[in-house]
């Protein structure tokens, strides 16, 4: 007889800033997605895959639950977490643990309605005492049974293979969904695209990490260096000079982190030019958005 081959999705959902991104690149061992201190960060689902002969576990991240959506761009994001609810064989319901609890209790009530296994992962217990955990375990253990609650930090990669083995132990018989070469299904070009973008949260405020969009127009691997053309979209004309600061130093800024990040990435050197367009009010354009990879 053949042997069995698992494989299936573990979704990762939580509030937005909780550091479900933090966790996929930990649980990974990749950096598949950005992370930030800023909410909404994660804009897409992201998967993030560990593959053995035996099994190919499939983690996906996705964009933190928006409550009042803005603009049709979070109505697409709110369609990527509805997607990962629909198509999960298991759900790590991603929580802060410094977050009150009644504020996510509906929430996971109803995830629980949905006949799948669900856990709460209590991450970030880095910020709290041994005794403190210990009392929110067992709150949330009313809500999901204690056997459910597993604190984590994802940040110092604590309890990281207590969650391999949750996951490994749901994965359904069923054959890889995936090439098993690789560990995301994100193409080189959307990967770089997002360190620029994580760039752009760390380094501005307010409303422009949330009106632009980057894109690599082109990528190009030579035997000693990698060339990438990108393009800053921002959604108003008067964001482009904020964007590229007084004498051209913010985008040169940004230039640097991001290029000094693929550099490390690829371990070969990089070129990188980055160019600032203005496409108003893309975020809620359909055609837009679209183009930008927001299908679905
Ligand atoms: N102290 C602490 N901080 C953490 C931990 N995990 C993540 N963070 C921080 O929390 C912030 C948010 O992390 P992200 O991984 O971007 O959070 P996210 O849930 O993906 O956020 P969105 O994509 O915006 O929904 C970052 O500043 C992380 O460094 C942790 O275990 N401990
Ligand atoms: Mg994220």
């Amino acid at each position: 007889m053949l042997p069995t081959h698992k494989a299936g999705y573990v979704n990762i959902i939580g509030k937005p800033n909780v550091g479900k991104s933090t966790l996929i690149n930990a649980l990974i061992g990749e950096k598949v997605a950005i992370t930030s201190p800023k909410v909404q960060t994660t804009r897409h689902r992201i998967l993030g895959i560990i593959n053995t002969d035996e099994y190919q576990l499939i983690f996906s991240d996705t964009p933190g639950l928006i409550e009042k959506p803005s603009y049709l761009l979070h109505e697409k994001m709110i369609g990527f977490i509805k997607e990962a609810i629909e198509d999960a064989d298991v759900i790590f319901y991603l929580s802060d643990i410094t977050d009150i609890i009644e504020n996510q209790r509906g929430f996971v009530e109803d995830l629980l309605k949905k006949e799948l296994p669900v856990y709460v992962i209590l991450n970030k217990i880095d910020l709290k005492t041994q005794d403190e955990v210990t009392a929110i375990i067992a709150e949330w253990g009313k809500v999901v049974g204690v056997e459910k609650v597993v604190p984590v930090s994802a940040l110092k990669k604590f309890n990281m293979d207590w969650l391999l083995k949750i996951a490994v132990s749901h994965l359904p018989e069923c054959p890889p969904y995936f090439d098993k070469e690789f560990f995301t299904t994100r193409s080189e070009r959307f990967l770089a695209a997002e360190v620029i973008r994580e760039k752009i949260f760390y380094n501005y405020k307010q409303e422009i990490p949330y009106s632009v969009e980057v894109t690599v127009t082109s990528f190009l691997d030579e035997p000693t260096i990698i060339r990438i053309a990108a393009e800053i979209v921002v959604n108003r004309a008067s964001q482009k000079p904020i964007l590229i600061g007084a004498g051209g130093e913010g985008l040169k800024k940004i230039g640097t982190q991001a290029r000094k990040e693929l550099e490390e990435n690829y371990g070969k050197k990089v070129f990188l030019e980055i160019f600032v367009k203005v496409r108003e009010g893309w975020r809620e354009n359909k055609n837009s958005l679209r183009q930008f990879g927001y299908e679905g």
